[in-house]
């Protein structure tokens, strides 16, 4: 759905992507913090739609379960669960983030290199249900 919302949040999302990660260290608050609407360094964000497009919500640590998550930031999708919705992703920072279709790293497993953005295919569009960094928390 092509709204003025959604390109405003577009347009939002694609300027941060661009300034690079110091402007994003300098406007940030003094804590980066998970979930919090903040695309921090080593986060990841599963947004609700193609493209970055949408709610999304802000990863820091692994999350066994997405069932409890809901995407954070207004736009189409704001408050719906995270689990089996999200269309697309940005892995912002150098860690690797592994995907999986299932609950608790189960079902198909996928990986995110560091520093990229893209849409799901479609074995894990609208099926992400746990995600792991390679950090080991
Ligand atoms: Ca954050
Ligand atoms: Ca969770
Ligand atoms: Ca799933």
């Amino acid at each position: 759905m092509k709204n003025t919302a959604l390109r405003r949040t577009l347009g939002t999302f694609v300027a941060l992507g661009a300034l690079g990660a110091g402007v994003l260290v300098t406007a940030a608050p003094a804590s980066a913090a998970s979930k919090d609407g903040h695309l921090d360094y080593n986060e990841f964000s599963l947004n609700w739609e193609d493209t970055q497009g949408g709610a999304w919500t802000d990863f820091q640590y692994d999350e066994s379960l997405l069932n409890n998550d809901r995407f954070v930031t207004p736009g189409p999708g704001s408050g719906a669960v995270v689990d089996n919705n999200s269309e697309s992703y940005f892995n912002f920072g150098s860690r690797t983030w592994y995907v999986y279709t299932g609950a608790e790293a189960k079902g198909v497993e996928g990986w995110i290199p560091a520093d990229l953005m893209g849409n799901f295919s479609t074995t894990f569009k609208n099926q992400v249900s746990s995600i792991y960094n390679n950090d080991a928390n």
